[in-house]
């Protein structure tokens, strides 16, 4: 059997979690990159961790950043991959209002910088880029693989850097390299502070007693929302075909902010008129409007289609938020 081994930035993450998961399943070696911090940030993964001491162990942790790109040449060399998913990113839009510099260094010169290691290590490898639905910004939907980006934020524009140098080292050195361009993905293991997740946290805190009042920014903005234990498949399919490409993955349809509230509070016997309320400062200066994807080409060349619509996403991350005990 062929070698199978998997290197995972960003594994701490809701979409690193769930591919490890998944590649594991496949019975995949796979190693991750994690972050130095003070506290533990694996809270995701510890569920899957296996002690280096155990036998046969098929999960590694390493310690580095995106920035460094030395570490990740000597990371790369080492550990030969057959297959590098690049999830990692500082990937909060609004956030990236605050940190727009550090953003473009981690999202768009970081992704250089795997690039150049994979291409300097001279490894025989796989290249996954993490693309986002933000790139088309404000473009109208639906979008697909053809439509033109128009990035609204400092998030989108260091990912569009970070597409084109996919492309660009498919193009010039023959790498294998695809961008996923995947629209929003979200589940129980939603970071707490983007949207959906806040909002399944609000209605579970407020339907226990502990809280009453959600606050929120822009409710009219629309998305188009699936599920990311669904999606991380259509990453590791991405990687299985002869030939690179790049691929809008999605579920082809939209709601609104104010759409997934009113799913989640209803679903909870609340009512959202009751306990939502608008703080400006959550407003971005400047909002990408309306994001639907065109799968089709997912669905035709990777035969990959989402399962799971937004009013189902949204009553399954109110359960889990209900179940759980923070
Ligand atoms: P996430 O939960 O925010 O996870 C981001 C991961 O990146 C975490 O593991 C984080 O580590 C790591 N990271 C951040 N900065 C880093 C750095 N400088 N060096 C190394 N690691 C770093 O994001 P996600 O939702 O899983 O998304 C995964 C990727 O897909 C991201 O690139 C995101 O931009 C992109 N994307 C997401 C969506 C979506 O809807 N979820 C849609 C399109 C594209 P810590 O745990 O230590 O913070
Ligand atoms: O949940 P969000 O922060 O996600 P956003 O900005 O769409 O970005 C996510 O999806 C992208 C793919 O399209 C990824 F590339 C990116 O990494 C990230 O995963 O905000 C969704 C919408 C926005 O229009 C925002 O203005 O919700 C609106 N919103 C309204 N009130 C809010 C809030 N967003 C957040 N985070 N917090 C609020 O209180």
């Amino acid at each position: 059997m062929s070698r199978k081994v998997a290197f995972i930035t960003g594994i701490t993450g809701q979409d690193g979690s769930y591919l490890a998961e998944f590649l594991l399943s496949k019975d995949y070696e796979v190693h991750g990159l994690i972050r130095r911090s003070s506290t533990f940030n694996t809270s995701r993964i510890d569920h899957i961790y296996q002690d280096p001491h155990t036998e046969n162990p098929r999960l590694f942790l390493h310690f580095g950043d995106l920035i460094d790109g030395v570490g990740l040449t000597t990371l790369i060399r080492e550990l030969q991959p057959t297959e590098v998913y690049n999830l990692a990113a500082q990937s909060h839009v609004q956030v990236s209002f605050s940190m727009p510099q550090y953003t473009g260094q981690v999202d768009g010169v970081g992704v250089v910088g795997i690039l150049e290691a994979i291409r300097s290590a001279e490894v025989n490898t796989r290249f996954y880029q993490a693309s986002t639905s933000e790139l088309f910004g404000s473009t109208p939907p639906p979008q697909n693989e053809e439509s033109s980006f128009r990035p609204r934020s400092p998030y989108a524009a260091a990912k569009l850097m970070a597409y084109w140098a996919t492309v660009n080292y498919r193009e010039a050195y023959g790498l294998h390299a695809s961008n996923g361009i995947l629209f929003n993905h979200e589940s129980p293991r939603r970071g707490e502070t983007f949207v959906t997740r806040k909002i399944s946290r609000a209605v579970a805190a407020i339907a226990k007693g502990s809280k009453e009042k959600l606050f929120l920014g822009n409710l009219e903005s629309v998305r188009d929302w699936g599920y990311a234990k669904e999606y991380v498949e259509s990453m590791w399919l991405m990687l299985q075909q002869d030939s690179p490409s790049d691929y809008v993955v999605a579920t082809g349809v939209g709601a609104s902010v104010r759409d997934f509230a009113k799913a989640a509070f209803s679903h909870a016997d609340l009512d959202w008129e009751e306990h939502l309320e608008i703080d400006k400062k959550y407003l971005r200066p400047t909002e990408v409007d309306s994001l639907i994807g065109d799968p089709s080409k997912a669905k035709k060349l990777l035969r990959w289609e989402a399962k799971t619509k937004w009013q189902e996403l949204a009553k399954l991350m109110v359960d889990s938020d209900l179940q759980s005990k923070n």
